[in-house]
């Protein structure tokens, strides 16, 4: 992919962002900007990034507020870095890898689902070797930061949500708003008003994976913004909630637990980048050392998985 100096890699888009109260009303539309890359990969399907800004939040959930896996609320600081403007759809994963998962709901602009934590990570190797950019899963102080959006509320979209701003169980509610729609399946991405940094899906459609390591809670968590890994890891991090999850699941703070071997129906991602500097081998390497180390029987694993998929 050849990387023309002519060419300014960052476009900017604008759109609206809607604001509710208790009862899930729209008490604000308001118009936006923000800065985005697309990545063009093979039969002309495109990736956006777009350009998260650098800053401060509180990740976690307030006192009396949440799970336990939600505290202690804790100061993040990030640099700027880039994040999926969308999950990875299934018409990107075909043009990067060479085998399809098993998918619950199928269609080329829905995301991916049932991928498993290692074969997420696959998918960011490849879409590396792919580009010369060093993409990764985003760490989960990137994800809740990029969901946030500066906003402290529990959803981006204020205090509540309904299910015309996403795709969860709208049997249930979370506040004082009217009952929704339960759609029984994933929706296209894109479909519904993004946050205030311009991304789309945060809040339910498929989980999506994270880098870090599991930790029953933020005691002695970075924070710098980067992935918490462990020595010993028994599960990864999960955010956001899913089509088949009722609302408190899908909030910017909610956290889900899972062993990184198994993607089950409800599990999708979206990648990171920390630059859109291209062979940029020493971030991609050192990412690629990092976890050979934490996680040295993967290269086995990914073999017995590939066997595994082509054998069905
Ligand atoms: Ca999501």
């Amino acid at each position: 992919m050849e990387n023309d100096k002519n060419r300014p890699l960052e476009q900017e888009f604008e759109f609206e962002v809607v604001t509710l109260n208790e009862r899930g009303e729209v008490i604000r539309r308001h118009p936006h900007q923000a800065q985005q890359f697309r990545e063009e990969l093979p039969n002309g399907v495109g990736l956006d990034m777009v350009a998260i800004p650098e800053g401060s939040f509180l990740m976690g959930s307030r006192l009396n507020f949440g799970y336990p896996d939600e505290h202690p609320q804790h100061w993040i600081s990030l640099p700027r870095f880039f994040m999926g403007k969308c999950p990875v759809t299934q018409a990107q994963w075909e043009v990067i890898m060479d085998w399809k998962p098993p998918y619950r709901c199928t269609g080329a602009p829905r995301p991916v689902d049932r991928v498993s934590w290692y074969e997420a990570w696959e998918f960011c190797e490849r879409l590396a070797e792919k580009t010369g950019r060093a993409y990764r899963l985003p760490s989960e102080a990137e994800w809740e930061y990029a969901c946030r959006a500066r906003t402290t509320t529990p959803f981006y979209c204020g205090q509540t949500i309904t299910t015309d701003l996403a795709n969860y169980v709208g049997e249930h509610i979370f506040l004082a708003e009217p009952k929704g729609i339960y759609r029984h399946e994933t929706t296209e991405v894109g479909s519904f008003s993004p946050n205030a940094f311009g991304l789309y899906d945060l809040h339910g459609n498929v989980w999506e994976w994270c880098a870090d390591a599991w930790h029953d809670d933020y005691e002695g968590a970075p924070t710098d913004g980067g992935a918490w890994e462990s020595r010993t890891v028994s599960a990864h991090v999960l955010r956001g909630g899913c089509w088949h999850d009722p609302p408190h699941l899908c909030r910017s703070a909610a956290r889900l637990k899972h062993v990184p071997g198994e993607g089950e129906d409800y599990f999708g991602f979206r990648v990171a980048l920390t630059s859109l500097e291209q062979n940029s081998d020493s971030a991609r390497y050192s990412w690629g050392r990092a976890n050979r180390k934490v996680y040295p029987t993967r290269f086995l694993a990914r073999q017995l998985r590939r066997w595994f998929h082509r054998s069905r």
